[in-house]
């Protein structure tokens, strides 16, 4: 079993389509171990996409993960990592298949949606970050 962190961005919240993205990953079959609603600082968020920092998309990319509330999840289930980064579709939703939440939702990589741990290293590295350990059930 695998753990991996998923968070709906402000937009997501703004355009009233969380259930549905929940639904999706409830009916695929995970479990949710952590849910919580927050809205990300400018320090948290520096640190949750630190491997960007120096990119061309950095700064408006802090800029609009802290603009509003965002959902956090973890989900547990057999290759939680790959699996969701599947569901979720490619960074530009222009390059995500319908059937993707990215392909089925977005149209603006700067607004794709979702995000979702890259590998297992960052999805512990993202987990502790979000969530302490007794606010996972
Ligand atoms: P992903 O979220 O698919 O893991 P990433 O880690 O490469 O993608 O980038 C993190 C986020 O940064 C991504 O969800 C949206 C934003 N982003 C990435 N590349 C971008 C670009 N070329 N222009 C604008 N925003 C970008
Ligand atoms: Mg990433």
């Amino acid at each position: 079993m695998e753990r991996t962190l998923v968070l709906l961005k402000p937009e997501a919240l703004k355009r009233g389509i969380c259930g549905e993205i929940i639904a999706r990953f409830e009916r695929r079959g995970f479990k949710i171990v952590g849910m919580k609603m927050l809205r990300m600082d400018r320090e948290m968020a520096r640190e949750h996409y630190k491997v960007h920092e120096g990119k061309p998309f950095f700064e408006g990319l802090i800029e609009h993960i802290t603009s509003g509330p965002i959902i956090a999840m973890v989900l547990e289930g057999p290759s939680a990592v790959r699996v969701v980064r599947d569901m979720m579709g490619a960074t530009d939703p222009l390059n995500s298949p319908p059937g993707t939440i990215r392909g089925d939702y977005g149209l603006h990589i700067g607004e794709n949606i979702i995000h979702g741990s890259d590998s297992l290293e960052t999805a512990e590295r993202e987990i502790k970050l979000f969530f302490r350990d007794d606010e996972l059930l």
